[in-house]
């Protein structure tokens, strides 16, 4: 990659730069080994250089967790802020530079737990950004407690003879909430389907919600491993406008046409049952907006000193 600049700023020609994926690649990932998070990293570096975004127009924001050092692995911008607060920042990042793509990473933790009340109000935002749920159901960066979507049952530092209560759904979640535009899930071990996956979020013209079942193998290494074996427990959701991933026709078989435009059938399929679903589950790119609905000015400048004048002239004595 060239890179171009003057003295009164960048000066970059976009037209005249390409970009690899060693073009994003920032510090050396410090995950564990087998960690899930890598194969989200490769899938989102992949997108990056496939849609050439200009390293200095990419922001990714995220709160704290493992998850969450996604920023310093990529040489984009990036906002490595507080526990549970990467989607308010993202947020305003985008409303203030709408020019700027914007992705966030969070943890369950950092998005169910507490960072759920800024979920709930994103995804009814509608500002267009690519949100990722790494959702390992276990808080790993503090080393092994239950989360909001750790399975009843399973055993962590903080209730060691199992979790209490039934997991949070984060898919039925967000797809019970006003203005949900666009609800995916995904799983690390598909490499193709997360790359897909992203590549549909990226696209999407709104608020994209994207869930991937991340494996923990330091805390929770059997999680997610009936479904890594054995296919059959693994159910693509496929339809011409979902998200199409041919090559892994012959490895899952089992397969559910949906078509992302029922919000009913996405709230069934989003249950979890004997099998994993993944695939987009919703779509609606005629949401409005909050960044658009609140540039509909009522009035011009000019109308509104007039209307102010006329408020204020009822009180005039
Ligand atoms: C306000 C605040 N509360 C708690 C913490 C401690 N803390 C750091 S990361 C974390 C949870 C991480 O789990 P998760 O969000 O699921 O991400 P993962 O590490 O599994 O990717 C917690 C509770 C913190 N840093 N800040
Ligand atoms: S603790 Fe778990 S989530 Fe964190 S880096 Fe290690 S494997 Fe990944």
């Amino acid at each position: 990659m060239e890179l171009g600049c003057s003295l009164l700023g960048s000066a970059f020609d976009d037209d005249e730069r390409s970009f690899d994926i060693d073009d994003y690649e920032g510090c050396v990932p410090r995950w564990c080994p087998g960690c899930g998070d890598f194969a989200v990293l490769t899938a989102v570096q992949r997108l990056l250089s496939a849609e050439q975004l200009p390293p200095e127009r990419t922001v990714f924001v995220s709160g704290i967790g493992c998850s969450s050092r996604f920023p310093h692995y990529l040489s984009t911008y990036g906002f490595h802020g507080l526990h549970g607060r990467a989607l308010p920042l993202a947020t305003g990042v985008k409303l203030r530079r709408p020019d700027l793509h914007v992705f966030v990473v969070m943890g369950d933790g950092d998005c169910c737990s507490i960072g759920a009340g800024h979920w709930i109000h994103a995804t009814r935002y509608n500002v267009r950004m690519v949100a990722l749920l790494l959702d390992n159901q276990v808080y790993g960066l503090t080393k092994n407690q239950t989360s909001p979507t750790s399975p009843h049952g399973v055993p962590s530092n903080t209730q060691p003879r199992g979790s209490y209560l039934n997991p949070l759904n984060p898919l039925t979640a967000t797809l019970g909430v006003t203005n949900a535009s666009f609800v995916a899930q995904t799983a690390d071990w598909v490499p193709a389907h997360v790359y897909a996956t992203v590549s549909a979020a990226f696209r999407h013209p709104g608020f994209a919600f994207v869930r991937v079942l991340q494996r923990c193998p330091q805390f929770t290494p059997n999680l997610f491993s009936d479904f890594v074996r054995d296919p059959n427990r693994v159910e693509l959701l496929v339809h011409d406008n979902g998200i199409v991933v041919p090559e892994l026709d012959r490895l899952y078989r089992r397969r559910v046409q949906h078509d992302p435009a029922d919000l009913d059938g996405a709230r069934r399929l989003a249950e979890q049952g004997d099998t994993v679903r993944i695939g987009l589950l919703y779509q609606n790119q005629d949401l409005p907006r909050y960044n658009e609905t609140r540039q509909q000015a009522s009035c011009t400048a000019d109308e509104r000193v007039r209307k102010l004048n006329a408020e204020l002239d009822r009180y005039a004595v």
